[in-house]
């Protein structure tokens, strides 16, 4: 039987500081039986990290891509038709590239959404090219209105039947239709429609473009960059129209920065051997490759590695986190754990189990070394802030865990609104903040700890598409509390499928207000935002296929592979 010796609440315990101590030291009588998460050791040991080397390190290829990026930016700036423009402009985003020319992008599209106003009168164009007009601009923030694809529409407002014909266009409006903001009826039926004709085909003709079913999957927008460029690259390269010296930039960049993401991964796998966590926590996940392979989804670009390394550190220790409390620790060592951690009182840590002991002091050296990193390069002190973050995610884990001991069920709002923190998101996305942000300002700061719009929809989407690959009936019998899912069946009666199909269209919603953009109180950098949203995309990304980041699964065992270990071959 498990040791619940004090059914002591947190409030009262909270208001109680001698009581802490009492609890502390007080007998437990029973024996303590502990779960475990019954999870897998690490697929890629430290040795094998460490043995990792690209031969895309060094001058040689720096220079070769230096001398091919001014070929490229010829090439864009020769490049006068409007629709070659786009399509240029669209190779570039898909092939990973965009990064380098986002001046160059943004002169080009102002420069097309300009002439568009000023004709007014829409020209009719075809299907593809105003889809793909349409996207792109979104993408970069233009104002467009969805009145753009009024032209395509019949008398009675219905789509024109001809259009099903043009597998290339709708394949553009399906793209298009995932920029679309809440209220957008045209847009909307665009999704719809798109979907019908498109499933139809793939379903029917087996000469159906590949690209068909990959898009059905999961559209562009919802797709991290560098997944995009990896795969993309593959395709281009079978064109019958490619660029040569395009096709080479994108392979050999990709290439570069994965050397670099190596010697990232190679750095932090050191910090973590000398932790010792994975030997002293053996119960937990042990999943620092994972970790690490979240940052290159939600920060790609080669210049943010120390951001990347501390971003894998803070994932690190929150999967660790999330398994003491739903899987290893008791109640009362989990009410002490998040009582001293509230007052983030290092004294007291003596009063903690060992295996407690050695997490909070890794945690808190973390806190310190990065809030000292903050304060030396930008002269800002965040010890407070970052404190606070990991007290919230303590406070919202014993919360469940509390639900889990007493049996008690919440509402699905009640379960919402603490899921919300004990997803993490606010934990990532503050950490991220602090490291990419310069200057650091106090309103942003302010804004931030009011737990920002941005950060909401973002931990909305990595909650729900984390229930639907993690509340498996398995992971329930583990003793975690029940998921949006379940919750969901409970209050209507649905059944799973459909509490499934219910979960995954608010995360369509969910999209709809990311893609309004940020409250114009924010003044968070499009940097920031940025990342927020590829926080929700790698989400999507990680649990798309099951529990990708905890349950090793061939597909993302697979990803991982050609993302961040195998190089694209040059010929
Ligand atoms: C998912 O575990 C997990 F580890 C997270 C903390 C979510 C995202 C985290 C990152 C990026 P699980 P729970 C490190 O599904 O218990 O067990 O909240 O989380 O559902
Ligand atoms: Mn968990
Ligand atoms: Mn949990
Ligand atoms: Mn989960
Ligand atoms: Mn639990």
């Amino acid at each position: 039987m498990i040791c619940f010796a004090f059914g002591t609440s947190t409030a009262s315990l909270a208001s109680n500081a001698a009581q802490y101590r009492i609890l502390a030291t007080a007998p437990c009588n029973q024996t303590v039986i502990r779960r475990s998460g019954n999870y897998k050791p690490p697929i890629w040991e430290f040795n094998y990290i460490q043995s990792l080397n690209s031969e895309y390190t060094g001058e040689r290829h720096i220079t070769r891509a230096s001398e091919l990026k001014m070929q490229v930016k010829m090439m864009l700036d020769e490049t006068m038709e409007p629709l070659e423009q786009l399509e240029l402009i669209d190779n570039f985003e898909r092939l990973g590239i965009s990064y380098h020319f986002k001046d160059e992008i943004e002169q080009i599209l102002a420069f097309i959404n300009r002439k568009y106003s000023k004709n007014n009168e829409p020209k009719i164009k075809d299907l593809y090219a105003t889809a793909l007009e349409f996207r792109l601009l979104r993408q970069l923030g233009f104002n467009v209105s969805q009145d753009r694809f009024d032209c395509i529409k019949n008398e009675k407002g219905d789509f024109k039947p001809s259009l099903c014909n043009d597998t290339k266009g709708l394949l553009q409006l399906y793209e298009a239709s995932f920029l679309s903001i809440e209220g957008e009826s045209t847009l909307e039926m665009a999704r719809e429609f798109t979907i019908k004709h498109l499933e139809d085909k793939s379903v029917d003709d087996i000469h159906c473009d590949p690209l068909v079913h990959h898009a059905l999957e999961i559209p562009l927008h919802w797709t991290i960059p560098r997944a995009e460029a990896r795969r993309f690259i593959n395709k281009y390269e079978k064109r019958p129209d490619k660029n040569p010296i395009l096709l080479q930039l994108a392979k050999l960049d990709f290439n570069i920065i994965q050397a670099t993401y190596l010697e990232e991964l190679k750095y932090v796998s050191r910090w973590w051997e000398r932790t010792c966590l994975a030997k002293m926590l053996p119960f937990a996940r042990d999943r620092l490759v994972e970790c690490f392979f979240w940052n290159i989804g939600v920060l790609f670009e080669p210049q943010y590695g120390f951001s990347r390394i501390d971003a894998t550190k803070v994932n690190v220790f929150i999967t660790i986190m999330d398994d003491i409390y739903d899987v290893y620790g008791t109640f009362e060592e989990l009410e002490l754990f998040t009582y001293i951690i509230e007052r983030w009182d290092v004294n007291a840590i003596e009063q903690l189990p060992d295996y407690m002991q050695i997490f909070y002091l890794a945690l808190n050296n973390f806190v310190n070394e990065m809030a000292y990193d903050v304060l030396r390069e930008k002269g800002i002190v965040i010890i407070p802030y970052l404190r606070k973050v990991w007290t919230d995610l303590c406070k919202a884990y014993l919360q469940e865990a509390k639900w889990c001991l007493t049996g008690y069920t919440p509402t699905m709002e009640e379960y919402m609104e603490n899921a919300l923190i004990s997803i993490s998101a606010h934990v990532i996305l503050s950490h991220s903040f602090f490291s990419v942000t310069n200057p650091i300002e106090k309103e942003a700061i302010q804004c931030l700890e009011k737990y920002p719009d941005i950060v909401r929809w973002s931990a909305t989407i990595l909650r729900l598409a984390d229930d639907l690959a993690t509340s498996s009936v398995h992971e329930l019998e583990g003793g975690d509390v029940p998921k949006s899912i379940q919750w969901y069946m409970k209050e209507t009666g649905a059944s799973e499928d459909e509490s499934r199909k219910h979960i995954r269209f608010l995360i369509c919603e969910t999209w709809k207000k990311i893609n309004k953009g940020q409250d114009a109180n924010c003044p968070f950098s499009q940097k920031f935002i940025e990342i927020a949203v590829n926080l929700a995309r790698m989400a999507q990304y990680m649990y798309q296929y099951g529990d990708g980041h905890g349950i090793q699964n061939r597909e993302t065992k697979d990803r991982i592979l050609a993302l961040l270990f195998e190089p694209i071959p040059l010929k």
